[in-house]
């Protein structure tokens, strides 16, 4: 279909995601609800976020609070948010988080989408009043709808996600996403309730100064990450890493960076998870010009084999991901 016109920066998320569903002559309009379901767990869990601290002083995590209920863990908060969000809207049938080992069922076998979800990725970040994220990535069902789903919904590969994006709880809340057409951020105004068009059709720089990655790990790098770092550092490149892959990517998507977290001694396959971290921030980014790799391969070309797997991850700037691939061909 043709890329639906332009709305202005100001338009409230529901008014935009409603304009985009009635430019496609054959939506349903399912999509559009579910992506109101995400951004309203998302405002739930931007709630959470931001008394947090208030939380802790009523009770530590594993005691009970004054109503006799658990204290829990902003994590497991999150996932039981969106996974609520995701299960009271009704077009989802099944998702997979990164809290969970196995496939959740929601019980909705008429629904037709599947969603693979890191609820409030990381995690070292989470108690200590720094940006963390949400990564989300909705794929169409194959399997026939009515049925039970099943494993296969989830393991169709990158190229076939229909939307994805993130929610980033920063200095302001940011809902980003794409539909595969262009990629827009809103920013979330709490006074209003409203997630707001705030940057409209993102588009990468080919090129930046930043390059995020954690030092600490240095050593265990492969020769060609070590070069390419070593690069970095005599052109006076700008190190930052936040340790919350929604914060670091987010930042470098605006500004022009590259994001690595390559293999390492106790992660040889990388640490980041294909399905619901790699996958979304892949399909979105290539939709800004970024590029999305492993030494390999493109991201969204990785074959899935399990819910849980990892893939080391380069992603950025197009010219900053490509003298990294340089670095790992000369290494040949
Ligand atoms: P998590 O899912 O346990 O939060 O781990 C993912 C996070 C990313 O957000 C972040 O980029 C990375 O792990 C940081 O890892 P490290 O502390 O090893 O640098
Ligand atoms: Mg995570």
């Amino acid at each position: 279909p043709a890329h639906p016109e332009v709305l202005p920066v100001g338009t409230t998320l529901d008014r935009y995601i409603m304009h985009r569903q009635h430019a496609f002559a054959f939506a349903t309009g399912e999509l559009s609800q579910l992506l109101r379901d995400i951004a309203l767990a998302g405002k739930i869990v931007h709630r959470e976020v931001n008394r947090a601290g208030l939380i802790d002083l009523t009770g530590e995590v594993g005691l009970q609070n004054v109503q006799g209920e658990a204290q829990q863990k902003l994590d497991v908060i999150a996932d039981v948010r969106f996974r609520r969000a995701l299960t009271n809207g009704k077009e989802v049938c099944a998702l997979i988080s990164e809290e969970e080992e196995g496939i959740l069922f929601t019980g909705h076998n008429n629904g037709k989408y599947v969603v693979a979800i890191d609820p409030l990725d990381g995690s070292s970040n989470i108690d200590v009043d720094v940006s963390i994220g949400t990564i989300f990535s909705i794929y169409r069902r194959i399997t026939p709808v009515g049925s039970e789903p099943s494993v296969e919904d989830f393991m169709q590969g990158g190229h076939e996600q229909v939307a994805a994006g993130y929610i980033l709880y920063g200095s302001s809340t940011m809902l980003v996403y794409t539909t595969g057409y262009s990629v827009n951020g809103f920013t979330y105004d709490a006074s209003l309730g409203e997630f707001i068009l705030s940057h409209p059709d993102i588009k990468s720089p080919k090129n930046g100064t930043i390059y995020s990655c954690n030092d600490g790990n240095l050593d265990s790098y492969d020769e060609a990450v070590k070069k390419y770092l070593t690069v970095c550092r005599q052109r006076q490149y700008s190190a930052r890493y936040i340790g919350s892959l929604v914060a670091d990517f987010h930042r470098n998507l605006l500004k022009g960076g590259i994001y690595l977290y390559p293999p390492t001694s106790k992660n040889p396959d990388g640490k980041l998870r294909l399905l619901y971290e790699c996958y979304p921030l892949a399909f979105l980014a290539g939709v800004t010009g970024c590029l999305a790799v492993n030494e390999q391969e493109a991201i969204l070309n990785i074959k899935p084999v399990s819910l849980h797997q990892r893939t080391p991850f380069y992603i950025g700037a197009p010219k900053m991901v490509d003298e990294l691939l340089e670095c790992y061909k000369n290494e040949k």
